[in-house]
């Protein structure tokens, strides 16, 4: 495979970052039109490819040079980040900078009748995430011993189902973890979407395209601030 002389931007194919993503884009001047069956989308009037993918694959995409730039929320780069390093594989990207969307936080949360003191209140017990990395973390930063419960969906009604204690999830109103008896009690990790450069050497007019990209986001999103 040749490497493209254009630059490859992953984004989210659909999902909370698509639509702010390409609204980002399309007011640095990137002109595209996407078609939804489709993996890339080309830009009509700069050497850009928009490549759709699952936000999971964002990470891993940059730290391994197969794209230029991705724009990826926090937290999902963290943990992949995370990953890589103890699996030994490229971890190391370039964060060009916050954006102004996709802001969330990651928090322990536990049934309304669960006497929550501390984070120690969690110890020998199990909890249900889909960022393992990030809760290990955290709780061996506290020092606490808890048990896993590995899900990729529908975390929040782990608890009510039997299968976790607590729970580790993504929280933005509160409103999912109301509806499920759950309430939050720790946050662990806070987040926004970001954009993030390969650490790859860049030809010049690529280097320059980035730039330019760059220097227009950080005129748009200082412009709403
Ligand atoms: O299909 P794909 O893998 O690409 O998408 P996904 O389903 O993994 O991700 P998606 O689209 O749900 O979220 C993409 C990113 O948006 C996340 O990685 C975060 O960076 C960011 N984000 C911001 C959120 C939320 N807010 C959020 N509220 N991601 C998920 N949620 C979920 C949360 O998991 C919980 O189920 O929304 C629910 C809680 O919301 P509230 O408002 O009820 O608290
Ligand atoms: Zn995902």
């Amino acid at each position: 495979m040749s490497e493209s002389t254009r630059l490859r931007i992953a984004i989210q194919k659909s999902g909370r970052l698509s639509k702010e993503s390409q609204k980002l884009l399309k007011s640095c001047g990137v002109k595209f039109n996407v078609n939804e069956q489709r993996l890339i989308a080309h830009s009509d009037n700069m050497p850009i490819d928009l490549l759709r993918v699952r936000d999971d694959d964002i990470p891993g995409l940059v730290m391994d040079g197969v794209v230029d730039l991705g724009i990826i929320g926090e937290n999902v780069l963290e943990e992949e980040q995370i990953e890589r390093q103890s699996l030994g594989k490229p971890a190391e990207c370039i964060k060009l900078r916050e954006l102004d969307f996709g802001a969330c936080r990651l928090s322990l949360a536990v049934p309304n009748e669960f006497s929550y003191q501390d984070a120690s209140s969690l110890e020998g017990l199990r909890i249900a995430t889909s960022y393992p990395n990030l809760l290990r973390r955290y709780m061996q930063e506290k020092g606490i011993n808890y048990r896993d419960c590995m899900l990729k969906g529908s975390v929040e009604v782990a608890p009510r189902a039997g299968l976790s204690d607590g729970i580790c999830d993504l929280v933005s109103t509160g409103a999912t973890l109301e509806a499920n008896g759950l309430y939050e009690t720790e946050v662990i990790y806070r987040s926004m979407a970001c954009i993030i450069q390969s650490t790859q050497s860049q030809p010049d007019d690529k280097q320059a395209l980035i730039n330019k990209i760059l220097s227009r986001i950080n005129g748009v999103v200082r412009a709403k601030e």
